[in-house]
């Protein structure tokens, strides 16, 4: 099949933090994504992994605790290493690169009068690698790495001072990459805020009276990250006109399981609470009602000013973008058993998972962009998609990944569809194009990568790279355009 449209971008993602190693390095600070140890007695079909972590736990981990390893502190050693992994980018034809840039390297206490030069100069070097390949850069600016001074000093997003903390660091990076980056994202996927509140906040349930409590300052904290990213959108029309300012979100379809009308409206519910607040809030600048009737049987109570409701009214997202994994099902009783989880979802008879309990469905990727474009009528960009395997080097030095190739293609073939049936979508990074340590299980052998990393769990490893047999498929597309 011949991918239809023209001028496409295609590329990879990553994160800073299951990246760049170099953690103590020229002034950066700890940031939250390196404070949780790798376990290995681990369930890997258990995402509440996402939140098992005290305060305590975190204030611990400041020090290297003895036997414990830290995978995110070390990462795949980008720091030293990007000139190389982007040569390879370039030789997989990727045309952009979806990088995040830490916060902790530029401001790494947040209320720092001046931005750190040394990392500036990390992410200029980086990016100009990329230009010299003509690959298009798109930016992250908090991909689950709250610095860990912001945590402890001011309390983390849930503290309006954040906001401006954060928007001083963006003016940074807008006035800096003014002419050389065009698209920004201002938050990696912004619903983790309540998901899996910690990794996107900074707060901790320990502070609160009770579950209710905690779910009430998590959606205070989403908040107020939806005023800062309505504030990093105001601010890109002043500073650079052709700026492109995209939400991204971990996209949640679920279907419902059966065709018993009351399963169908608990899915649509679970729609409504996990995917379609946040795409709302983001597309059209507003809470919906359906949402503030949630919070009144929940008897949660959001400051809200006068002026936040303008500000997110008045600046709303240019394109859409959101993580595309997995889907899964719904069904009162499924919610019963559950109570107050957002994330409680069963299985699809029809579908594969992979060893983590992911649930594979290429098509419920058409089905999504196709929802999304008739609601909100806004460009789609599909900033992460791919599939974590177990993986070890044959005695060739490389990895037969058909399965990879089957995952990625079988996706890639539904986004073509999607455009045929007239959703505009302008671009896809894979996550990812080199094996990272994972961001929910700070696993290395969760390997998602075309391009394989010799490290292991505990980092040890010769750290060098190699191609998978993914790796040329997609240099062969790219060169095709052949699906
Ligand atoms: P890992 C959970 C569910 C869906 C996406 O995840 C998620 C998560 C958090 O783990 O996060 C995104 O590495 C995230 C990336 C992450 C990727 O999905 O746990 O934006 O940082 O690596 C895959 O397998």
């Amino acid at each position: 099949m011949k991918f239809v449209k023209e001028n496409f971008l295609w590329g990879g993602a990553t994160a800073a933090s299951q990246i760049e190693g170099a953690f103590d390095v020229n002034d950066k600070s700890l940031t939250i994504a390196e404070m949780r140890p790798y376990n290995p007695n681990l369930n890997r079909k258990d995402l509440s992994v996402l939140r098992n972590m005290t305060k305590n736990d975190y204030e611990k981990s400041i020090k290297n605790v003895e036997g414990l390893h830290y995978p995110k502190r070390y990462g795949i050693d980008f720091y030293h290493k990007y000139k190389e992994d982007i040569r390879l980018f370039a030789e997989a034809g990727m045309n952009i690169y979806r990088m995040s840039i830490a916060w902790a390297r530029i401001f790494p206490n947040g209320d720092d009068k001046h931005p750190n030069q040394k990392g500036l100069d990390f992410y200029r070097n980086v990016i100009n690698e990329c230009k010299k390949y003509n690959i298009e850069v798109m930016v992250t600016l908090h991909h689950f790495d709250l610095p860990y001074p912001i945590i402890k000093k001011y309390g983390g997003w849930f503290n309006k001072k954040t906001i401006d903390m954060y928007l001083k660091y963006v003016k940074v990076l807008f006035q800096e990459f003014k002419d050389e980056i065009k698209y920004w994202l201002p938050f990696n996927e912004i619903n983790v805020a309540v998901l899996a509140s910690e990794m996107g906040t900074g707060i901790f349930k320990e502070d609160f009276k009770n579950d209710q409590q905690y779910l009430q300052a998590c959606y205070q904290s989403l908040h107020h990250q939806f005023v800062a990213q309505a504030k990093v959108k105001e601010l890109a029309q002043k500073i650079n006109k052709n700026f492109k300012i995209g939400c991204m979100i971990a996209n949640m379809t679920t279907y419902s399981l059966d065709c018993n009308p009351d399963n169908v409206r608990e899915n649509q519910k679970m729609q409504q609470l996990n995917k379609y607040f946040f795409f709302d809030v983001v597309a059209r600048g507003e809470y919906p009602n359906y949402i503030k009737r949630y919070f009144e049987q929940k008897k949660i109570n959001l400051e809200i000013t006068n002026e936040e409701k303008e500000i997110l009214k008045n600046n709303t997202m240019d394109y859409l973008t959101f993580s595309y994994y997995m889907t899964s099902t719904v069904s009162i009783k499924s919610q019963e058993k559950t109570e107050g989880n957002l994330l409680s979802l069963e299985k699809n008879p029809f579908l594969k998972e992979t060893e983590w309990g992911w649930q594979i469905d290429p098509i419920g990727l058409r089905i999504t962009l196709n929802d999304l474009w008739d609601r909100y009528r806004l460009p789609l960009f599909i900033s992460e998609n791919g599939i974590g395997v177990l993986e070890k080097l044959n005695e060739n030095k490389t990895i037969d990944d058909d399965y990879r190739i089957d995952y990625l293609s079988s996706h890639m073939k539904q986004i073509n569809e999607a455009i045929l049936d007239g959703c505009d979508v302008f671009g896809y990074t894979m996550w990812t194009p080199i094996d990272v340590v994972s961001a929910g299980t700070n696993e290395m052998s969760k390997r998602y990568g075309l391009i394989y990393v010799d490290y292991d769990d505990y980092h040890n490893g010769s750290g060098k790279r190699y191609k998978k047999k993914s790796f040329e498929w997609f240099k062969k597309f790219r060169q095709t355009n052949e699906l």
